[in-house]
């Protein structure tokens, strides 16, 4: 159901196959453009993923669609013929529940079809509910036991650069692994090191397994805590486009310039671009009705129709 994406602006062919690269050297009205409808193609394949189950790890999908639409689309180097092909960038999802939004990614970026995207949690998929290295094309590492992807990431960031390579390392998180104390071992390790070759993004989005994460344990203020321990930080609204390619810019252009480690903090919202799921109980695991389905996918596209039209860059209502 996703749009097509003209993509021969963003693919190149080298020796080793198709790669796509940073897309910097592009109009950054091209660029929004992509990512707008990648973000687009992302939700639909998180609604249609959860559509195949009745349930998911949608609202979390939802939220950060246009998070993952800016780094696959538009900041990655990768070759989706060969997700293992040494000159690319890593992506690291430490949070494993968020597979079904990184299997939809994985899709809009051509590393798994996108009708596998039905296969979502059932039994023999390549594709299941936590994130698996072993399981799926383009999953770098097996995620689900929360806390610990940061950590692979300084390792994957410190090998890349003790080879030499030019390849930088993206972890993406949750707010609820901010409670894990690996997780600020990592952050002091990768300043130590100066890992500017490491992109942290954290998915604030307000919520955990048990409630509100701010009734669980407070972990703000965010920027001043990476600050100190030695990172660049930018702080986004995580539902916005035009502001998270910005701050993915400052941090890859200014990788190699500071030496510092650099985090993208973003506020995202649980079910964003559908307001059916948005609009009711916040919940970790989400149950929706099989006649809310369509109604949901129906919500999506007519949103992304509405922004497209009024021209707001692609900020989901
Ligand atoms: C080490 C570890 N402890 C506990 C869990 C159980 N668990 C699964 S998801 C989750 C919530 C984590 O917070 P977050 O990712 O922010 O939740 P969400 O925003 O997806 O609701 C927890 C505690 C786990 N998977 N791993
Ligand atoms: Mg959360």
């Amino acid at each position: 159901m996703g749009l097509t994406v003209d993509r021969r602006d963003s693919l190149d062919m080298t020796d080793t196959g198709t790669v796509h690269r940073r897309q910097h050297d592009l109009d950054r009205d091209v660029r929004l453009k992509a990512i707008r409808e990648a973000a687009y193609n992302i939700r639909m394949g998180v609604l249609e993923q959860g559509q195949a189950q009745g349930e998911g790890y949608v609202g979390q999908g939802l939220g950060a669609a246009d998070i993952l639409a800016v780094v696959f689309r538009d900041q990655l180097t990768y070759d989706p013929s060969d997700p293992e092909w040494e000159g690319r960038d890593r992506f690291l999802l430490s949070t494993g529940h968020y597979a079904l939004a990184a299997y939809s990614a994985f899709a809009e970026a051509g590393i798994v079809p996108r009708e596998e995207l039905l296969t979502y949690a059932a039994d023999g998929s390549r594709l299941p509910m936590s994130g698996m290295s072993t399981y799926t094309p383009g999953m770098e590492i097996s995620g689900g036991s929360l806390g610990h992807g940061l950590t692979l990431g300084v390792g994957h960031a410190l090998g890349l650069r003790a080879q030499g390579k030019d390849a930088k390392t993206f972890v993406f998180f949750s707010d609820g692994e901010l409670d894990e104390g690996s997780t600020w071992e990592a952050a002091m390790s990768a300043a130590h090191w100066q890992l500017g070759n490491l992109v942290a993004m954290v998915d604030m989005n307000g919520l955990q397994a048990d409630g509100p994460t701010g009734d669980i344990l407070s972990n703000e203020p965010q920027e001043e805590r990476w600050a100190s321990f030695g990172w660049d930080v930018h702080r986004v609204d995580g539902n916005d486009p035009v502001a998270l390619l910005d701050a993915f810019d400052a941090c890859v252009d200014g990788a190699q310039a500071t030496g510092r480690p650099h985090v993208v903090i973003c506020d995202t919202r649980v079910g964003a671009g559908v307001p059916l799921l948005e609009n009711r109980e916040k919940l970790h695991f989400m149950r929706v009705e099989a006649e809310d389905w369509p109604v949901c996918m129906g919500q999506l596209t007519h949103g992304y129709e509405a922004a497209a039209a009024a021209g707001t860059d692609g900020k989901v209502a």
